[in-house]
């Protein structure tokens, strides 16, 4: 048994080191070199699977980390308590059997310079971000395979300006590279703070997949009735239908905090005992992040390969575009200058000079009209170039929702491409690019879901899913 959990283990491990292999491989390089991405692709899978936790301010997001691991890591309160972004994770080198306790700080510029951490990405956020940023290790076996990020809570009353970076970018960002998404509400805030309306119309949607994110509605203790609990559950829903504009509601996990209502006297404990508290369900879907880790990397594979193949291909109607232009220009300006040199070598054949001079007359009139022309051919193609980059929709085809949402995560990066190069870049690279990525596309990704799906079938041993 124990040979067999290890021979899994190093499946799983050799599965996900290939996967990451074939992003480094292929993916990075074309990526980094056409503004697909700032910081090479890997870096953003390296690392252990992130649950990432965000929500309204004083949902206790703070008070269900404390929970999960049995001590006071993250300070709480009523008021809007932090405003840092906290990543919270497991500490190898000090034993779970001591007291739970933070081991080790580190604050946010060594962290976002630290090529173990897949954090190199948010260094775009600035200063202010990087001292609202930092790093807790905690001796817990909880974070044993997994990390969790506390955040600053949501708020109305705040702009971009007042927090001194972008928030949303930021948020969008992280739940790119989390396998995992907690969004939590209170009764007191049902779905009507303003920044948790954006995140989730906005940011979520464009940077993760919806069976990431898991809805909680949480301090349910706070209720004083059922009939309480009804109408804010049925705010909530209302809400997040008109946020997510989907007609089917979402799971949302009715929860409470025990430590934190233990010293308070439960409204209604009558209404409370026929719910079930979620707590225990969601420490179980966080522990089983790792699970999910394998098949995330693969859409990671798949979502970048179609994502930049997409943009490769854009680039290549851009230059067959340009190409059957310039071409026109050239037949148009040669059958002209074709007839004014003629109509001149008839005008001196005719008008008494020999034919030798009047070929020449022709031949050179031919050669300068043509010179002129390519002159005026440059300019033409030009402002054909801008006439492109104001209809950039016109070099794809958007035939159902995938290739539009692809679009439009990759429309900005082939503009700015385009604008950069001014349109001088080689074809032949492209077009080599494209069919490397779109190899990755087609076989790499369907061989590695085959992979997965053999491993969790053949031995479907919880224990052989963690990670190392
Ligand atoms: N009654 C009750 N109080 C809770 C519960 N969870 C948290 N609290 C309290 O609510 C307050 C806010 O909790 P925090 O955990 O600080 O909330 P947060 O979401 O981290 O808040 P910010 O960091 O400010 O965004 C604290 O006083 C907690 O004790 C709960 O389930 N029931
Ligand atoms: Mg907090």
């Amino acid at each position: 048994m124990f040979k067999d959990n290890m021979y899994k283990d190093n499946y799983i491990n050799s599965l996900r080191n290939d996967i990451i292999e074939v992003v480094e491989e292929y993916l990075s390089p074309v990526a980094l070199n056409y503004g697909y991405s700032e910081v090479p692709l890997e870096s953003g899978i390296k690392w252990k699977p992130i649950v990432l936790l965000i929500g309204n301010y004083s949902s206790g997001k703070s008070t269900l980390i404390n929970e999960f691991l049995g001590c006071e890591v993250q300070m709480t309160g009523q008021a809007p308590t932090d405003d840092s972004f906290t990543i919270i994770t497991g500490d190898s080198h000090t034993s779970s059997d001591e007291e739970t306790r933070v081991t080790e700080e580190r604050d946010g510029k060594v962290l976002l310079n630290d090529p173990e951490y897949p954090f190199e990405s948010l260094k775009k956020h600035g200063q202010k971000f990087a001292s609202h940023f930092r790093l807790k290790k905690v001796n817990s076996d909880f974070l044993n395979n997994i990390a969790i990020v506390d955040t600053p809570g949501m708020l109305d009353s705040i702009s971009e300006r007042d927090r001194g970076y972008n928030y949303q970018e930021v948020i969008g960002d992280i739940a790119q590279l989390a396998d995992l998404i907690l969004v939590l509400f209170d009764p007191h805030k049902a779905g009507t703070v303003r920044e948790a309306h954006i995140s989730l119309r906005e940011t979520l949607p464009e940077r993760t997949f919806e069976e990431r994110v898991h809805y909680v509605l949480n301090r349910i203790d706070e209720c004083s009735s059922l009939t309480d609990l009804l109408q804010v559950f049925g705010t909530l829903c209302w809400n997040l239908s008109q946020i997510t504009g989907r007609k089917d509601i979402p799971v949302i996990h009715l929860s409470y905090s025990k430590s934190a209502v233990k010293n308070k006297t439960l409204n209604d404990e009558g209404f409370l005992k026929h719910l079930d508290n979620r707590h225990e369900k969601l420490k179980e879907t966080v522990l089983k992040t790792p699970h999910s880790h394998l098949d995330n990397l693969v859409s990671f594979l798949e979502l970048h390969s179609t994502r930049i193949s997409h943009l490769l291909e854009t680039l290549i109607n851009y230059k067959k575009k340009m190409k059957r232009h310039n071409f026109k220009t050239f037949i148009r300006g040669s059958v002209l200058s074709l007839f004014i040199s003629g109509f001149a070598g008839c005008y001196c054949f005719f008008g008494g000079y020999d034919s030798e001079i009047s070929a020449l007359v022709a031949f050179s009139s031919f050669s300068f009209l043509m010179f002129l022309w390519t002159i005026v051919a440059k300019m033409f193609s030009s402002k054909y170039h801008d006439t492109i980059l104001s209809e950039l929709d016109s070099l794809t085809i958007l035939n159902n929702q995938t290739r539009e949402d692809s679009w439009n995560s990759i429309k900005g990066i082939a503009e700015t491409y385009l604008k950069k190069t001014k349109g001088k870049f080689s074809l032949k690279k492209v077009k080599k690019d494209f069919s490397s990525i779109e190899y990755v596309d087609m076989n790499e990704t369907k061989e590695f879901r085959e992979g997965i799906s053999e491993v969790t079938s053949i031995h479907p041993d919880e224990k052989f899913l963690q990670m190392k």
